[in-house]
């Protein structure tokens, strides 16, 4: 985790803007020697902040390489809860383990992981997703809301909701939603979500996002490239990951609170408002077989609703989607 004196010092420097700031003035500014602080000025270059020196003049901040680390995210990031404990890596398996292993060790609510790569990213039933370096968000979010197992997979759906609005705040792009987990631009995925549990049988202690999102990556392996996308292959501009972190979770947060106060209802019409499949034709391959129909809704819970031919409403709890054209 990082230390406070360098938080301070990049609230400092975006105070300032452009302007220099001299050695002497931070020293004062943060009650520490001249010598500590060219020690943390070290330590922000190794993080990927890109300061310039000059004699007589002291520093300024010139710009940041895209990173994602605790400090990018942090500074300006307007949460309460969601995001004052981060861990950031470089590289890791899965930021879903490290959280599982958190929350057993009693990490507070809102603590996230974010890596810049994942070498064993997961999805589903034990799919991998392709988690390449400085290129996209591979985050988990921990909640621990006071709430029976069953309502999980609500949050699949509340984490959607906070991906596509962020992602259309900070790009010109409109993704759409995929019952259950998938963001979509133009049909093809960008974003996909995985909601894992700890909890005994009739108590959630925890619920952790995984939040996976193709920001900048140029392009794909071959066995991605039909169906897989980027933010920037969409709009043909890099986004800030950092921004767009900040975004989904202040947007997580704020749908949290609402869901924890009155229940997934008033978020269900939203959710609807940007899903892609309801009103179509569709096939839900489900774990007992596939079932064919339209996608008629989701219930309060969060459950999908298909009619078949013959008029019957089922419910679908758990399925892969495939929209017929
Ligand atoms: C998902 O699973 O879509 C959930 C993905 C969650 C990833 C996040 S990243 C942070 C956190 N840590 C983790 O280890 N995981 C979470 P599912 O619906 O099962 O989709 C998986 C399928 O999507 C794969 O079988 C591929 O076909 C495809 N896929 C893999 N990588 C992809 C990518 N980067 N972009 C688009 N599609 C991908």
């Amino acid at each position: 985790m990082q230390s406070p004196t360098r938080k301070k010092i990049l609230e400092i420097f975006t105070n300032k803007q452009n302007e220099f700031v001299s050695g002497e003035e931070l020293a004062k500014l943060l009650g520490c020697s001249r010598t500590a602080v060219w020690k943390h000025i070290e330590e922000l270059r190794k993080e990927g902040f890109q300061l310039e020196a000059l004699r007589k003049k002291g520093y300024r901040i010139i710009d940041t390489k895209d990173r994602v680390s605790e400090n990018e995210i942090q500074l300006g990031l307007k949460t309460k809860k969601l995001g004052c404990t981060i861990y950031y890596v470089e590289s890791i398996d899965s930021t879903q383990k490290l959280a599982h292993s958190l929350v057993q060790d009693g990490c507070p609510e809102g603590t996230i992981v974010v890596a810049e790569e994942q070498l064993n990213g997961r999805g589903r039933l034990a799919r991998t997703w392709f988690s390449p370096k400085y290129s996209g968000i591979w985050m988990s979010v921990i909640l621990r809301p006071t709430l029976p197992p069953k309502m999980s997979p609500q949050f699949t759906l509340i984490a959607a909701i906070a991906v596509v609005q962020a992602i259309a705040e900070n790009t010109t792009l409109h993704p759409e939603i995929k019952w259950p987990n998938d963001i979509l631009i133009n049909g093809k995925k960008v974003s996909g979500i995985l909601t894992e549990l700890q909890a005994d049988s009739d108590k959630v202690h925890a619920i952790i996002i995984g939040i996976g999102i193709n920001v900048n990556q140029k392009q794909f392996p071959d066995e991605l490239k039909q169906i897989a996308t980027s933010l920037f292959i969409e709009s043909g501009k890099e986004t800030k990951r950092s921004h767009l972190i900040q975004a989904i979770l202040e947007k997580i947060e704020t749908y949290y609170q609402i869901y924890m106060e009155k229940g997934f209802a008033p978020l269900k019409l939203l959710w609807e408002s940007y899903a892609v499949s309801i009103g179509k034709d569709i096939i839900a391959h489900t774990l007992n077989g596939d079932i064919i129909g339209k996608a008629i809704g989701i219930t309060d819970e969060g459950v999908l609703k298909l009619e078949d031919q013959d008029e019957k409403v089922h419910l679908i709890y758990s399925a892969d989607i495939e929209i017929q054209s």
